[in-house]
């Protein structure tokens, strides 16, 4: 990860993991239908080709048996330009994917740090703005969790606040509705575009029908968008981003959006 203008990150590194044969026994709330294990592959690995289009170099980590949510490894970490921090998992069923992540990370960062039993964090509940970080409060992310996060990214001299996702209804994580595009820009569905604390962000806002692509992904100059909304496609190149879209459904039927396959830095 590179700085780039004091503010904006240009990432150089992902790591990515594919879905294992018992992906369609991970977690949903969805009832979108049995994900297709070989399609799954197939888009995963489209992910993946347009992250090494957006200039990443991607480490792939085996794919893990044990855990067939593993796949969403954003969920195990949040990683800064200052360093990186191991999350607690807010499903019990996904705790034992950071002990593989958090050798991987060892590799880049001296030290990481770590969320603390009984707190829980899941990345996807956290949102970076150009050096703020917005922390869901979610049905994985508790109270504890947030809280031992935010000194964690203070000590690193980040601020941070809590968004309250409990309630918005159709979101499993902070990061299904709200999406930074740098630049003060925040992607945002309704149910989260009231909010004051997105006040003085340029907010570009899903339409109701859309709400799944609102999890987009800024990378480096391009912005990964799930295919098939070409509203929001519409509405990023019109403002100059140079979008790709990436076909999703499989993830989809999972609960996971383009953000959750892979750790950017
Ligand atoms: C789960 O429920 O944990 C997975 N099936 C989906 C996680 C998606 N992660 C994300 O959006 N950050």
């Amino acid at each position: 990860m590179k700085s780039v203008n004091g503010s904006e990150c240009l990432f150089t590194r992902s790591i990515v993991r594919p879905p294992g044969v018992n992906f369609s026994a991970g977690l949903t709330t969805v009832d979108l239908g049995i994900p297709n294990h070989n399609l799954a592959l197939t888009q995963h690995a489209a992910y993946c080709k347009a992250l090494v289009s957006c200039g990443l170099t991607v480490t792939t980590l085996p794919v893990d048996e044990d855990y067939p949510d593993s796949t969403f490894v954003e969920d195990t970490a949040i990683i800064t330009e200052r360093g990186a921090i191991i999350t607690r998992p807010g499903e019990g069923t996904r705790r034992g994917e950071i002990a593989s992540i958090s050798s991987e990370l060892s590799r880049y960062f001296d030290k990481a740090a770590r969320i603390e039993g009984p707190g829980t964090v899941d990345g996807g509940d956290v949102c970076e703005a150009g050096g703020h970080f917005f922390i869901g409060i979610s049905d994985r992310t508790n109270e504890a969790g947030a809280t031992q996060l935010s000194k964690l990214l203070c000590d690193l001299d980040y601020s941070s606040e809590f968004v309250d996702i409990r309630g918005v209804k159709g979101i499993l994580h902070l990061k299904s509705g709200i999406a930074s595009l740098g630049a003060n820009r925040l992607v945002v569905i309704d149910g989260l575009a009231d909010r004051e604390r997105f006040r003085g962000y340029e907010l570009i806002k899903v339409q109701p029908s859309e709400e799944y692509a609102a999890n987009c992904v800024a990378v480096n100059s391009s912005v990964l968008i799930a295919a098939g909304f070409p509203v929001l496609e519409k509405q990023l190149c019109d403002r100059g981003f140079k979008t790709v879209a990436l076909e999703m459904s499989e993830f989809q039927k999972m609960d996971g959006g383009l953000s959750c396959l892979s750790l950017r830095f």
